[in-house]
């Protein structure tokens, strides 16, 4: 088997996005007079949450333990607050407040021109993905990949499966000729739930998470090669088959 697809989560892989959001985050809730302020170690710990509403209403129950969805009201209230946060980050990211890891474009346009398909397998929201990627590649991002899933395609979040089995599933692809691109524990347990090979490059938020079962933890993907993506892909299978 041969590596014909990378399949990339958004935050934190493609980019160091988390101190952005962790930004609109509190923006938001100073917005809304929610008397709510994220810091970094909170934040750190809040990230176990995949999903920025589910986040949300993680943060709203600990500190309202008795806290019901009366009438819905709560759950307005969540999406108000998301709708509020997902806008300061769009104007975030196009104002330049994130740029791609180093390596990353380079592998992208390597894997590209080599014929390779590329996927996007994210819990983050499409609007976040075309703000990041229309501003780090421009106006035809979307054409580079072949698929998208992320949170409104794929609605149970990491660590579940369900968004790169439906990514592999739309690229009619067996686990086997992908690699997986991730950044946290999470996102590892889900590749690995789908049975893809994953390379970990963590970051500030996520370097302290466990990372057993990624095929190689890198710093970042600067100066990582296809050859080297190709050699490392059909090494993991020949010993898998060897120990079948
Ligand atoms: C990381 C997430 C997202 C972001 C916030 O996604 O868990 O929730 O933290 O984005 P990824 P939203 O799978 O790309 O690492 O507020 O849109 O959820
Ligand atoms: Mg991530």
């Amino acid at each position: 088997m041969s590596l014909h697809a990378l399949i990339f989560d958004v935050d934190g892989t493609l980019a160091d996005t988390e101190a952005a959001h962790l930004a609109a985050f509190n923006h938001a809730f100073d917005e809304a007079g929610m008397g709510w302020h994220w810091d970094v170690p909170q934040y750190t710990r809040l990230l176990d949450i995949s999903g920025g509403k589910e986040r949300i209403l993680h943060h709203w129950r600990q500190v309202q333990p008795d806290l019901t969805d009366l009438g819905g009201g709560v759950t307005d209230t969540v999406a108000r607050l998301h709708e509020l946060k997902t806008a300061a980050y769009e104007r975030a990211v196009r104002d330049g407040a994130v740029q791609l890891r180093p390596g990353v474009l380079a592998l992208i346009d390597a894997a590209s021109g080599a014929g390779l398909q590329l996927a996007i397998a994210t819990t983050t929201s499409p609007v976040n993905i075309a703000a990041l990627l229309r501003q780090a590649i421009g106006p035809d991002w979307r054409l580079l990949f072949t698929v998208v899933e992320d949170a409104s395609t794929a609605p149970r979040k990491k660590p579940d499966p369900m968004v790169y089995q439906q990514t592999l599933a739309r690229m009619g692809l067996a686990t086997a000729d992908a690699l997986a691109f991730e950044d946290s524990a999470n996102g590892l347990a889900a590749a690995r739930a789908a049975g893809l090979l994953t390379l970990v490059t963590p970051n500030g938020f996520t370097a302290h998470h466990n990372f057993a079962g990624a095929l190689r933890v890198l710093p970042d993907l600067g100066g990582i090669t296809l050859a080297q993506l190709r050699g490392w892909h059909a090494q993991a299978l020949a010993s898998a088959g060897a120990q079948a």
